[in-house]
């Protein structure tokens, strides 16, 4: 069957090939036999603002975060809004006041972020982003390739379901991971109208499974003609297999994103509904946006935007490898765990 990749993946693909063929011409000139001194001669402190902290993707980022910050013998100070935009502001007025060498800021609204963003930069405060983008050239950008990701996980859904599908769109606006990936199932919706998405529903909060466990229930009895549904972040995929297993709906099939040890436990279920995800590792990721923070404020030369792609993983890919924990997986595909961006010589000397 004709897919949407066979066209409009090859020029994604030919456009991520070129940019992370930049980025590893671009780190070519840091490499260092031994890490240069702090300026000041003193271990800096890097200050993490995040705005949302509850659940496995966060928890997996923070820990690759702190196991680097440790590593390159950097202080990590983290801070959590719990999805409370003033807080985050509000975080990095006092990251700014502490005098901080750097801010990783994670997630946010650009809105509410740029001005207290600028105020840090003008402090000259190095600031490193993941999820929120910066009209700010001096602001380094970490992402996953969350355009690829959307692609990918779309793509998957409509060949599984043979290009005929009533998809329940599970998706909340506003988060800049989860609009780009939009972009992409808007883009698949349009060339396979077989593709039908009947209802959309989503809650990101402190609770994020149960509240959209309630939604998938509410919306499967209401759209009983549903057979699949696209959730793309692993909190909303467990709520709708949740949803989905208190209705017993044994025939909708969830496609999904993120991946940790419960998702992998919960697709590999006999009968699980979670068919495929498509994910990153987040604790690489957390890790990649520490070595950008601590390059900075070495002097180093970071590129302003740092991309790590996604795989998609398959219930049937797992199970067949007889894989249960991230660990198992990260034996099993060992790249996926460390995509080595930003990581010098001397930082892989230190473990970072
Ligand atoms: C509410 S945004 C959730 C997403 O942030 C990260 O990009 C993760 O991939 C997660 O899906």
């Amino acid at each position: 069957m004709r897919t949407f990749r066979t066209w409009v993946g090859s020029l994604a693909f030919a456009a991520t090939l070129a940019l992370s063929t930049l980025s590893s011409m671009a780190t070519a000139p840091i490499q260092a036999a031994s890490r240069p001194p702090w300026p000041g001669g003193k271990a800096p402190t890097i200050a993490l603002v995040r705005q949302l902290c509850v659940g496995d993707f966060f928890t997996q980022w923070l820990a690759g975060a702190q196991a680097e910050a440790k590593a390159l013998g950097v202080k990590l100070n983290t801070y959590c809004a719990n999805g409370n935009n003033a807080q985050m502001v509000a975080d990095m007025q006092t990251a700014i006041s502490l005098h901080v060498k750097a801010i990783i800021a994670d997630h946010g609204l650009a809105q509410t972020m740029d001005p207290v963003i600028e105020q840090a930069l003008n402090h000259g405060i190095h600031v490193v982003t993941f999820d929120l983008s910066s009209p700010d050239p001096r602001v380094v950008t970490i992402d996953q390739n969350d355009l690829m990701l959307g692609l990918e996980i779309s793509d998957a859904m409509m060949n599984t379901m043979n290009g005929h599908a009533n998809v329940g769109y599970v998706y909340v606006a506003g988060f800049l991971p989860l609009d780009k990936r939009n972009s992409e199932w808007k883009a698949i919706q349009q060339f396979f109208p077989g593709m039908k998405q009947v209802a959309t529903w989503g809650t990101v909060s402190t609770s994020t499974i149960a509240d959209v466990q309630n939604e998938t229930v509410a919306a499967l009895q209401a759209h009983p003609n549903i057979n699949a549904i696209l959730a793309p972040y692993d909190a909303f995929a467990q709520g709708a297999v949740n949803g989905i297993l208190q209705l017993h709906r044994k025939n909708v099939k969830v496609f999904g994103a993120d991946i940790s040890t419960a998702d992998i436990q919960t697709m590999v279920k006999p009968g699980s509904p979670w068919v495929a995800t498509c994910a990153t590792d987040p604790a690489d990721v957390g890790r990649t946006a520490v070595r950008a923070a601590a390059l900075r404020i070495l002097g180093q030369y970071v590129p302003t935007y740092v991309e790590i792609d996604p795989t998609l993983i398959t219930q049937q890919f797992l199970r067949a490898h007889h894989v249960t924990t991230m660990a198992q997986l990260l034996r099993v595909l060992p790249s996926f765990g460390n995509t080595g961006q930003l990581q010098t010589s001397w930082m892989k000397a230190l473990g970072g």
